[in-house]
């Protein structure tokens, strides 16, 4: 086995976005391509020699091939060891978890998450540092400049490596450990939760649950979770066998994609409980019997009940949510007296906050939610956080959000997409808007006026560090929103997303359709971004 010296010669195009990078399979297919994005990452990280690195995707198509060469390079680029999922499988929490409880430098992550996969679908591969975070942009720039100019990548010529059997083999002088995908994750779940509660509930014959996998990643690990261990009957996890193709579906757990889970849930006969997960399972859908918890809702009530979790009984540091996602949180940190921070749209400007203990729960209105447990959002973490609540509690989950909006009032909450659009005019959309920006205050539309209007941008609490042009807010008097902002994890054009939101402590008028209660601000949005024309869509292509 000898270590070979591949010259190449650079792309352009391997700037990581919201969350890694990502692209068609075709564009990964490119010889070279992965080769220089990973070798990218190995000299902009420096410090491989003799260390330890996890592996692991969520088994879309590609994943496979991608970790042998990835394993050949480890090897060639000096790494001691190489945890790598069994089959290739670990989910994006499931690499957090074990590169904290095994110290390890850091970790690589094969997903492009909710988007489709599939030979004609997306690929993805994103860096995780040694507190199990994604990489913060001080790093995923290093990588993208090195990724420009890059001459030459290592990689080791041998055999591929067996990594659908558990144990050690040698890859050169390199270690590849195939690991469990499943337990270290378990255990750690184990630990925050009351899992005797969980199981006399999930076992008393009279609560019913649901669990959508959509044929990605966290299908074994909620069989083992669920079924196995906690004994909910077989066939509580729909679509639990991860495919490369994700079964021709988009794992995207909303409305729109978890169309069988909803059906169910909103079915006759239908379970008490239902959720469903992404396609590298950090995405959480919660839903009750017929009854839909938004995002940034689900946030604010795990935040107002953790005290009755074992794991969060001594109460809780602060909130961080991302600067779109409803306020929802913020007035029940204001009731505890702790921090809200918002941050901008991602989970790696969570990880500062969570290290130096400034907040302990965080999450983002794209079906996020986590805690300081891992540095990454995590689906199975949140469905067991709210039956864990339900089982103290013994309410339906629609007894529980209707509580706490008495108690705290509604945050009509709703994003709308405008996916794949041409990327010149999406742009044109956003300059325009950041041009009117500063004549807006003052601004009255119908019975609403603007207060505030301005392009996002976060100093981090803890390193300083300045993160500008993170989407245009615009505030109204009575606290509704609307934020704008181009997405950074699309393949195709760009994605426009409009978040709007409006508060109603009103009891009497929290059972308004969400879309109508956003009736006034969904035109106002169009009035002032004037999106019809810019994008040529009279409609979103996807409401959550
Ligand atoms: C989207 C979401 C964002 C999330 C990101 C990664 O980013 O809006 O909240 O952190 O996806 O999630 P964007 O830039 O497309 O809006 V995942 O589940 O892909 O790791
Ligand atoms: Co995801």
């Amino acid at each position: 086995m000898t270590i070979q010296t591949i010259a190449t010669t650079p792309f352009s195009d391997q700037k990581p976005g919201t969350s890694g990078l990502r692209k068609a399979v075709s564009v990964f297919q490119q010889p070279h391509y992965l080769e220089n994005f990973v070798q990218s990452i190995f000299d902009a990280i420096g410090n491989c020699t003799g260390a330890t690195l996890v592996l692991g995707g969520d088994g879309r198509f590609y994943n496979r091939q991608a970790i042998q060469i990835i394993l050949k390079m480890a090897a060639a680029n000096g790494f001691s060891l190489v945890k790598v999922g069994q089959r290739g499988i670990l989910s994006t929490p499931a690499t957090s978890c074990v590169i904290r409880k095994y110290h390890t430098l850091g970790g690589i992550i094969l997903s492009a998450s909710h988007n489709p996969g599939g030979p004609n679908g997306d690929f993805g591969i994103k860096y995780n540092i040694g507190n199990g975070g994604p990489a913060p942009e001080k790093i995923t720039e290093a990588i993208y400049a090195r990724s420009k100019v890059i001459d030459t990548y290592k990689i080791l010529d041998s055999q591929d490596v067996n990594i659908d059997t558990l144990g050690e083999t040698k890859l050169g002088s390199m270690t590849v450990e195939v690991i469990d995908s499943v337990s270290d994750y378990q255990a750690l779940m184990e630990s925050l939760f009351d899992f005797d509660a969980l199981q006399q509930l999930l076992t008393n014959g009279k609560f019913r649950i649901c669990i959508d996998a959509l044929h990605a990643v966290t299908g074994p690990y909620a069989h083992a979770i669920f079924e196995k261990r906690l004994g909910a009957p077989v066939g509580t996890v729909m679509n639990g066998v991860p495919l490369e193709d994700f079964g021709g579906g988009h794992p995207d757990p909303n409305l729109v994609y978890a169309h069988d889970l909803v059906e169910r849930l909103f079915g006759e006969y239908a379970p008490d409980f239902g959720a469903a997960s992404d396609g590298d399972g950090d995405r959480n859908m919660i839903l009750g019997r017929k009854f839909f918890v938004t995002p940034s809702d689900s946030l604010a009530i795990l935040a107002a009940n953790a005290t009755l979790v074992p794991g969060y009984a001594g109460g809780l540091a602060g909130i961080a949510r991302s600067m779109p996602t409803s306020q929802a949180p913020d007035r029940v940190a204001a009731k505890l007296g702790i921090d809200c921070y918002e941050t901008p749209t991602g989970w790696k400007f969570f990880g500062n906050l969570l290290d130096a203990g400034k907040a302990t729960l965080c999450g983002e209105e794209s079906f996020g939610t986590g805690s300081n447990h891992i540095r990454e959002k995590d689906g199975l973490w949140a469905v067991l956080f709210w039956l864990n609540i339900l089982a103290v509690r013994q309410q339906s989950v629609e007894e529980i959000v209707r509580a706490h909006w008495q108690e705290y009032g509604r945050n009509y909450y709703s994003r709308h997409d405008y996916e794949a659009i041409d990327s010149q005019r999406a742009d044109t959309l956003m300059k325009n808007l950041q041009g009117i920006l500063p004549s807006l205050p003052g601004k009255k539309y119908g019975s609403y006026e603007v207060e505030y209007s301005d392009n996002f941008s976060y100093t981090d609490p803890v390193d300083g560090s300045v993160s500008t042009n993170q989407g245009v807010r615009i505030g109204f008097t009575d606290g509704s929103r609307i934020v704008f902002r181009l997405s950074g994890t699309g393949t195709q054009g760009a994605t426009l997303r409009v978040y709007l939101e409006s508060y109603e402590p009103d009891v009497s008028k929290q059972d308004i359709e969400t879309q109508q209660a956003l009736g006034d601000l969904i035109q106002i949005a169009d009035e002032i971004a004037q999106i019809k024309v810019n994008t040529g869509m009279d409609k979103p292509t996807v409401i959550t």
